[in-house]
């Protein structure tokens, strides 16, 4: 029988002996050697725990009673345990750290912190290095050479990377697989299908005849480094740039079912196992099986499996247990913006700031993207490491833009534009006379991200406040993976977007992504109209609109909440003038 969650006897009792080493550190009494002994059953059931928690009866296992029957459950069901989370919090900072780490429980953990004051896993790791763990009781030689694997894993596993560099490796791969003769379908998966900011490992989903020829191409295709599983089911292999990739083969009947479960997300899934079984279904990545009869309800492809349970295929960058299976249960999903609905680009450099390309080279390539516009918005003055341009450059470009304009055939525009810097007291960095003449104005924070909220929230009000500013760029200001948004009150920004007009820019740099997806269906929940910008640097950065686009889609947009849909003519009624 399938399980819900796939947890192992092993991993149940894990969890079991973790709680037990916990209580025993808090100084609890007798618990501790109840779980240890649930545990140690558990880890020599003959039987699937997964099955007894759900159709057997857990008190019949030595040692569970009652209290550890129902956690047991909550393992089987959730693949977590909140009473160990809570445990875990209260150990001191630092030591909860390290026991994340394989092999490494609250004991040792404990006693690494007590006895050689190690907080984090830096510091582990120079102590391991250093030969200083051997000598602590309970700990040997073999260990340090443990811990040190085991913090070399929990690197490669934890390090997360953008999508937008991902993406582009992922369907590469992809359509080297889908070339070879013996592969019929393929399809990407988990969170890179989801379209998620960031990417913890790809997931890619194959059919085929002849799967370990499959797997044979895949384990030795240019940039893999090491073969980290072999198998004719799964195959996992590391790129030379430390990304994981994992392939798995499934039969035909089973690709939808794959798919499905493969793409996630985890929580996503649980729900919509909730329903299956709400039925008397189960649903594996194997198909949708009718309990009473047996009988395969769905499974070949993946819209089945959803229009079976009653619900509309869900896009999967829907698909985090945010509210879309509800939605598609009751026909109120989304019209999502499209990946090709996107008119034009309102966030583009050129080599008059910081970019690499003229205005022309830029208009060039966005043509070739199929842009009816883009809106030229190069940085102003006080941006002076980005070569910000005076008003009186900037009335130069004005001019050249117009040049270009006018020597054209008219069937691509180019929107004079500034993305101006907004100052410490939220004023803007051009003369009012100037912002007048532009068509386009972008005005963001690039500085002083240590202001409290109060400040920083009055600052960003004061420059929407300002009649000529069309957009806020990159709002929260994040850089993913390294730093934080600043502290603001997007409430009352969104608030006074809507009611002002102003728009916000979902900036499609791979890592800014800002406003994030939740950001973005917040605000456009309170009526706010969006901007998508590549905050291209450079011709082929253009081509970061498809993140923007993920992003508004993993914010539940339409078309319509995007002011870039629109045709020219439409899109200037929504500027303001
Ligand atoms: P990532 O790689 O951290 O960016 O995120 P995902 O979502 O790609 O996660 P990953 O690679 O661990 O697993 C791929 C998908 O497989 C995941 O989205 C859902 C499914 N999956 C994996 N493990 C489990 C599990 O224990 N339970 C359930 N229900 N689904 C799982
Ligand atoms: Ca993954
Ligand atoms: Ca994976
Ligand atoms: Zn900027």
């Amino acid at each position: 029988m399938e399980t819900l969650l796939r947890v192992t006897n092993i991993e149940v009792a894990a969890v079991l002996y973790e709680v037990a080493d916990l209580l025993e550190i808090k100084g609890v009494r007798f618990k501790p050697q109840a779980y240890r002994r649930a545990a140690q059953a558990i880890e020599t059931l003959p039987e699937d725990i997964a099955d007894v928690a759900r159709e057997g009866d857990l008190n019949a296992i030595p040692g569970v009673g009652k209290s550890i029957a129902k956690k047991i459950r909550e393992i089987v069901e959730t693949g977590n345990l909140r009473y160990l989370t809570s445990l875990r919090e209260e150990l001191p900072e630092g030591v909860q750290y390290l026991t994340r780490l394989e092999g490494i429980g609250p004991k040792k953990a404990i006693a690494l912190s007590r006895d050689l004051g190690i907080r984090t896993v830096d510091d582990l790791e120079a102590a391991a290095k250093a030969g200083r763990i051997r000598d602590l009781p309970g700990f040997a030689e073999k260990t340090e050479a443990n811990i040190l694997a085991s913090i070399q894993v929990s690197r490669t596993a934890k390090e997360r990377r953008l999508l937008g560099y991902i993406l582009p490796v992922a369907r590469d791969i992809e359509r080297r697989l889908a070339a070879f003769p013996t592969v019929g379908q393929v399809s990407l998966a988990g969170s890179i299908r989801r379209r998620k900011e960031t990417i913890g490992d790809v997931d890619i989903l194959a059919t085929s005849s002849h799967p370990e020829e499959v797997m044979e191409v895949f384990a030795t295709l240019p940039g893999v480094e090491r073969v980290l599983v072999r198998g004719t089911t799964k195959t996992s292999v590391v790129l030379s740039t430390g990304i994981q990739v994992d392939l798995r083969v499934v039969e035909d009947e089973h690709f939808g079912a794959a798919l499905q479960y493969f793409t996630g997300s985890k929580e996503h899934n649980i729900a919509l196992r909730k329903l299956a079984i709400a039925r008397n279904w189960r649903l594996s990545e194997y198909g949708l099986v009718d309990l009473a009869t047996g009988r395969t309800v769905a499974g070949k492809d993946e819209a089945g499996i959803y229009r079976a349970l009653g619900l509309a295929w869900t896009e999967p960058e829907l698909r985090e247990d945010r509210g879309e299976l509800e939605a598609a249960r009751t026909g109120t999903l989304p019209d999502l913006v499209g990946y090709d609905a996107i008119k034009g680009d309102l966030h583009v450099h050129t080599r008059w700031s910081e970019g690499a390309h003229s205005i022309e080279e830029m208009a060039e390539a966005a043509r070739a993207l199929g842009y009816e516009y883009i809106a030229i918005c190069d940085h102003a003055e006080t941006l002076h490491i980005a070569h910000g341009l005076s008003p009186g450059r900037l009335a130069d470009q004005v001019r050249e833009i117009e040049r270009i304009n006018r020597e054209s055939d008219g069937d691509f525009i180019l929107l004079a534009g500034t993305e101006c810097n907004i100052g410490m007291d939220g004023r803007v960095d051009l003369p009012d006379s100037v912002l007048a003449d532009l068509d386009v104005v972008v005005a963001s924070v690039h500085s002083g991200f240590k202001q409290s909220e109060e400040e920083m929230t009055g600052r960003v009000l004061t420059a929407m406040h300002n009649d000529h500013v069309d957009i806020i760029g990159h709002p929260t200001g994040r850089v993913l993976l390294s730093r934080e948004p600043y502290r603001i009150d997007l409430a009352a920004v969104f608030d006074a977007a809507a009611a002002l007009g102003v728009m916000m820019e979902i900036n499609a740099f791979p890592g800014r992504l800002d406003l994030s997806d939740v950001n973005a269906r917040w605000a456009r929940e309170v009526g706010v109209r969006f901007s998508l910008g590549s905050d291209a640097h450079r011709r082929e950065n253009l081509r970061y609109m498809e993140f923007g686009i993920a992003t508004a889609r993993r914010g539940w947009l339409s078309a319509d909440d995007i002011v870039n849909t629109r045709p020219l003519s439409e899109l200037k009624k929504l500027l303001r003038s």
